[in-house]
C-alpha cells in the first residue's frame, strides 16, 4: 500500500513535471480535438508538413489544400475561402499552401469571427524575410542573451537536434523565409569544406518549410581558406577563389541564398583594404553567385574612426556609388543612422538610394534595450520606421535574431513576441502593433479579456518606456563600455575611439545638451529630404523625441509644454519608471490567467526592470545635473542613488584594464 503510495506521488511530480511551463513551446500550441478530414491535392514534403499542422490543431470544418494558379496571388500568397462546407486553402505553391495553412491556424487562435472575413488573400509585402544570425562558430552569440548558438556545430552533420525543426516551424508559422546562420563578423571556417556539409545538413532540414541558408562570408577567406596573398577583388586568382567556392556551395545546397557581408567595418576585412569600392567587391561576389541566382546582402553598417559626424557615414560612403552595384546586390542597412539605439530618426540612405535595391536591418536581440531582463515590444519602433521609408521602397528586410537555446528560446518570455512581430511585419508592414500583440498573446497566452487587456497595455507601451528611462528625447549611446546594458553617460576610456564615447553623443556642458546635427553643426540634416531637412534643422520644428539627436539644446530652453529643457528630460525619465511601476501593477492583474512559471518568472524580470530603470534615470540625471546644475521638479520622484556610487558600479564585463588599443577597440 505504502509502495503504491509513493509511487503515486512520484507520477503526480511527474506528471506535473511534464506539464511545467517553460515557454517552449512559443505561440505553436494549439491542439485539435477531433479527426478532421484534411487533403491535399498534391503531396509534397511541404504539403505534408501543412497537413500535419492542421491535423493537429485544426478544429473546424473538413480543409482542402490545393495548389493551382491564381492571378491574384504570388509565389508565396494564398487564399483561404469557404465553399460547400469545406476550407479551402489554395496556392500556386505548396510554401503558399503552408503559410496559408499556418494563418488558418492563426485565425482559429486569435479571431472567432473570422469565417465572416472569408476570403481572405494574402501576398508577402516582401519575397525576402530574413533572420540574421550573430552566431559564432564556437557556440558564442555576439549580443545574444538566450544561451548558446543552436546549432551545434560539433554534432553536425550527422545529429540533428530536434530544435532545429521547431525553429523551422516557427519561422514558417510566421513567414521567414531565409536565415543567415553565422556572425556577421564572419570566421572564414563558415566556408571550409567540414562546415559547408553541417551547413548544408540544415540546409536539407529547413528546406521543406520553405527556408532558404544565407552564410555571413568574410572577405578575407582566400586569404585564410584558400592561402591567397590577397583578397582584391580585381585580382583574378580572387575571383577564381571565389567562383569556385560557389560552385562548390551549389553543389551541395542547391537553393542556396547567397551571402550577407560586413565588410570594412568594425576591424572587418574588405575591398577597401585593397583600394577598391564596397561597389567593387560586392559585384565581384554577386558575379560568382549570380548563375545560380544567389545574392549579396552588403551591409551599409560603416563608420571611419577619424570622420567627424559618425551619423553621416553610410551616407557618404554609399550615396557616391549608388547605381554602380550589380542587380543580385542589396545594401542592407540599419534603420537608423547609428546603430540600434532605442530611438533613432531613419537612416537617409534609405530615401538617397534609388538605382540600388535596399533592405532594411532590424534588431530583434535586445542589445541596447534591456537585453532579455526588459519588457520592450518592438513593433512599434519597426511601425515608426516604417512611416518614414515606405514599404514599396525595399526589397527585403532581416532581423537580428533573439533565438538561443535557453528552454524559451528568447530568454525573456515576452521576447518570443519580437521574434513574432519581426515575422508578422516583413509579412505585412501595414498591421498593426496592437493586431500584432493581440495575436501573439492570444496564441501565446490567453484570450481571456481580463488577461488581454493589462497585458497588451504594457506591450504597447513598453517600448516608449524604455526610451524614457534610458535615452529620451534623441539621446543616444549612454551606455556602459563593453555590455550596453546599464548607464554610463560619464565614461571616458584614454584611447579609445571617441565615437564610441558617451559624450560624442550628448555633448553635455555648461550650456546644454545634444548633438548640433543642424546645418550649424554637422550638417546631418542634409541628407534628408528637404521637407524634413528643414523641419530637423529648426529647434521649434523638430519634433521633440528628436531633438537632442540634431540639437544642442540649452538647459533652459522652453519646450512645447512651456517648461524648460531640463525639467522635460527629468519628466521623461521619471516617466519611464512610473510606467514600469504601472507594468508591475498591470502584471499582477494577469496572475489568474497565466501559468504559475511564467507569471512568476515575468513577475521578478519586472523587478529587475524596475531596479535597471531607477539606475538609468538616476545615472543620467544625477550626471547632467552637474552640467545643468538645476533642481529636479519638486514633483519628480527623488533620486535613490549617489552618483559617486553609480559610477563605481561595474557588471564585470567591462574592458577597463585592456592595455591593448587595438583590442580596446574591437571588443566595445
Ligand atoms: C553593433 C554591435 C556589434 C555588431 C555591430 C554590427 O554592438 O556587436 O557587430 O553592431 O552590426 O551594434 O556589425
Amino acid at each position: 500500500m505504502k509502495r503504491h503510495l509513493t509511487l503515486l506521488i512520484c507520477m503526480m511530480f511527474l506528471c506535473q513535471w511534464m506539464h511545467a511551463e517553460d515557454g517552449s513551446l512559443l505561440w505553436l500550441r494549439q491542439k485539435g480535438t477531433a479527426a478532421t478530414s484534411i487533403t491535399s491535392n498534391k503531396t509534397t514534403q511541404t504539403t505534408s508538413i501543412a497537413v500535419n499542422e492542421l491535423k493537429n490543431a485544426w478544429k473546424g470544418l473538413p480543409v482542402s489544400l490545393i495548389i493551382k494558379k491564381n492571378k491574384s496571388l504570388c509565389k508565396e500568397g494564398f487564399m483561404i475561402e469557404k465553399k460547400d462546407g469545406n476550407i479551402i486553402v489554395s496556392s500556386p505553391t505548396d510554401k503558399g499552401i503552408l503559410y496559408g495553412a499556418y494563418h488558418l491556424l492563426r485565425l482559429q487562435a486569435s479571431n472567432p469571427d473570422f469565417k465572416t472575413t472569408l476570403p481572405i488573400i494574402e501576398n508577402p509585402t516582401y519575397s525576402l524575410r530574413l533572420l540574421n544570425h550573430w552566431d559564432n562558430l564556437d557556440g558564442t552569440i555576439e549580443r545574444g542573451y538566450a544561451g548558446q548558438s543552436l546549432w551545434q556545430w560539433d554534432e553536425l552533420p550527422e545529429t540533428l537536434s530536434p530544435r532545429y525543426e521547431t525553429y523551422a516551424r516557427a519561422n514558417a508559422s510566421i513567414g521567414i523565409n531565409g536565415t543567415v546562420l553565422n556572425n556577421v563578423n564572419a570566421s572564414p571556417q563558415i566556408l571550409s569544406g567540414p562546415y559547408l556539409q553541417k551547413v548544408k545538413a540544415l540546409a536539407d532540414l529547413f528546406r521543406p518549410y520553405g527556408i532558404r541558408v544565407y552564410l555571413s562570408a568574410n572577405f578575407a577567406s582566400p586569404m585564410v581558406l584558400g592561402q591567397l596573398d590577397t583578397a582584391d577583388p580585381l585580382n583574378k586568382q580572387v575571383i577564381r577563389w571565389w567562383k569556385n567556392k560557389v560552385k562548390e556551395i551549389y553543389q551541395l545546397i542547391p537553393d542556396f541564398g547567397g551571402f550577407l557581408v560586413k565588410a570594412n567595418s568594425e576591424g572587418q576585412p574588405g575591398p577597401c583594404d585593397f583600394g577598391r569600392t564596397h561597389a567593387e567587391g560586392a559585384n565581384m561576389l554577386a558575379d560568382a553567385l549570380k548563375p545560380y541566382k544567389g545574392i549579396v546582402m552588403w551591409r551599409a553598417f560603416v563608420y571611419s574612426p577619424n570622420d567627424a559626424d559618425r551619423a553621416k557615414q553610410a551616407y557618404q560612403e554609399f550615396k557616391p556609388l549608388d547605381g554602380m552595384f550589380r542587380d543580385n546586390v542589396i545594401i542592407q542597412t540599419k534603420n537608423g543612422p547609428v546603430d540600434f539605439q532605442p530611438r533613432e530618426p531613419y537612416s537617409p540612405l534609405f530615401t538617397a538610394i534609388e538605382h540600388t535595391d535596399q533592405m532594411v536591418e532590424l534588431q530583434v536581440t535586445q542589445e541596447y534595450l534591456g537585453h532579455s531582463n526588459h519588457i520592450a515590444y518592438l513593433a512599434p519602433m519597426w511601425k515608426e520606421f516604417f512611416e518614414f521609408v515606405p514599404a514599396t521602397t525595399l526589397k527585403a528586410i532581416a532581423g537580428v535574431a533573439n533565438i538561443g537555446t535557453d528552454i524559451n528560446w528568447c530568454g525573456h518570455p515576452f521576447a518570443q513576441s519580437n521574434w513574432y512581430a519581426f515575422g508578422r511585419l516583413a509579412w505585412n508592414p501595414s498591421l498593426t502593433s496592437e493586431e500584432i500583440a493581440d495575436e501573439w498573446l492570444k496564441q501565446t497566452f490567453s484570450s481571456k479579456e481580463e488577461f488581454l487587456s493589462p497585458a497588451k497595455q504594457i506591450m504597447l507601451q513598453s517600448h516608449e518606456a524604455v526610451v524614457d528611462y534610458m535615452m529620451p528625447m534623441g539621446l543616444h549611446h549612454l551606455f556602459a563600455w563593453g555590455h550596453h546594458y546599464g548607464p554610463e553617460p560619464w565614461c571616458a576610456i584614454p584611447g579609445a575611439r571617441p565615437d564610441w564615447m558617451p559624450s560624442y553623443y550628448h555633448k553635455a556642458d555648461a550650456q546644454g545638451i545634444g548633438f548640433d546635427r543642424s546645418s550649424k553643426g554637422s550638417n546631418a540634416v542634409a541628407q534628408y529630404p528637404t521637407a524634413l531637412a528643414e523641419k530637423y534643422n529648426q529647434l521649434d520644428t523638430c519634433p521633440e523625441e528628436y531633438i537632442l539627436w540634431f540639437h544642442h539644446v540649452a538647459w533652459n530652453h522652453p519646450m512645447k509644454n512651456g517648461q524648460s529643457l531640463w525639467n522635460n528630460l527629468c519628466r521623461h525619465y521619471d516617466r519611464g519608471v512610473q510606467q514600469v511601476r504601472l507594468f508591475q501593477k498591470l502584471w499582477d492583474q494577469t496572475e489568474k490567467y497565466v501559468d504559475e512559471e511564467r507569471f512568476y518568472e515575468i513577475q521578478s524580470s519586472l523587478k529587475t526592470q524596475m531596479r535597471d530603470a531607477i539606475w538609468w534615470k538616476d545615472a543620467c540625471l544625477l550626471y547632467f545635473q552637474t552640467f545643468s546644475k538645476m533642481p529636479f521638479p519638486t514633483d519628480m520622484e527623488r533620486p535613490i542613488h549617489r552618483l559617486d556610487d553609480l559610477k563605481k558600479v561595474n557588471l564585470g564585463i567591462s574592458n577597463y584594464e585592456c592595455p591593448d588599443e587595438e583590442l580596446l577597440n574591437r571588443n566595445r
